[in-house]
């Protein structure tokens, strides 16, 4: 199994993907929106790179399509959630389907689409993903959103932790790209993957909105157990 690392959604190259499982996080906070979503019962997300697409997808039927996501980190006006996890408990999702547009998140998914596969992570459901991973034993790309087309060290944590746990599972042996062994490097040696995060610059612009419940729920590992796929538009448990 070859391991490598995208380090921001403006770093996918037309042709690297081909073929490839791709695994895209954006931990703060879309990827980690999507998944609690769907764990809390939400039929799909539908992700979509702008605001006017978001609100036309979501007028196909207002009582069923919920608009959520965000710009600059805040909601967007007239939409129903913003990009708050917490916004997405069971008594508002269930059987919903979720139309988001975030700033970078959904837009690592829309740029990886020439992937074979793409699976949806975060620090969440890491353990699950390695899991479902070593099962599928192929070469894997991990496409760290990042922020506003740079690296972002909140995501890069969080591939780390799901090389490390892959590398925990699998018998054999994974060869890793030289970011690839950085990205483990920085979990292995930051286990206090919050205390590590504080160095981020987005996490202290979420910090600066008030979003300290966001943080510490984003980046805390393995309390959710599914696996979300991307497939022809639309994020499921399949
Ligand atoms: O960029 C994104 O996709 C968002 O997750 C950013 S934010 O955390 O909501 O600001
Ligand atoms: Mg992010």
């Amino acid at each position: 199994m070859n391991i490598d690392v995208i380090i921001s959604a403006s770093d996918i190259k037309p042709g690297k993907l081909k073929n490839r499982i791709v695994v895209v996080i954006d931990v703060l906070r879309a990827t980690t929106v999507m998944i609690t979503a769907l764990s809390n019962g939400c039929e799909k997300v539908i992700p979509v790179k702008e605001i006017e697409e978001a609100i036309e997808v979501a007028r196909r039927d207002r009582s069923r399509y919920l608009l959520g996501g965000e710009r600059k980190g805040l909601k967007i006006e007239n939409f129903d959630f913003s990009n708050s996890p917490l916004d997405y408990t069971s008594e508002v999702v269930e059987g919903k389907t979720l139309v988001m547009t975030t700033s970078n998140g959904t837009r690592a998914i829309k740029n990886s689409e020439e992937a074979e596969r793409i699976f949806i992570a975060a620090m969440i459901n890491g353990r699950a993903v390695a899991r479902k991973l070593v099962e599928l034993n192929e070469d894997i790309t991990f496409i760290n959103a990042g922020t506003n087309g740079e690296f972002s060290i909140d995501d890069f944590i969080t591939s780390g932790y799901i090389i490390s746990c892959i590398k925990d599972l699998k018998a054999g042996a994974c060869t890793l790209t030289d970011i690839a062994i950085t990205s483990e490097y920085i979990y292995k040696n930051n286990t206090n993957i919050i205390s590590f995060a504080e160095n981020a610059l987005h996490y202290n612009r979420l910090k600066a909105l008030g979003y300290d419940e966001d943080l510490r729920y984003c980046l805390t590992k393995d309390t959710v157990d599914i696996v979300p796929e991307y497939k022809s538009g639309e994020i499921e448990v399949w």
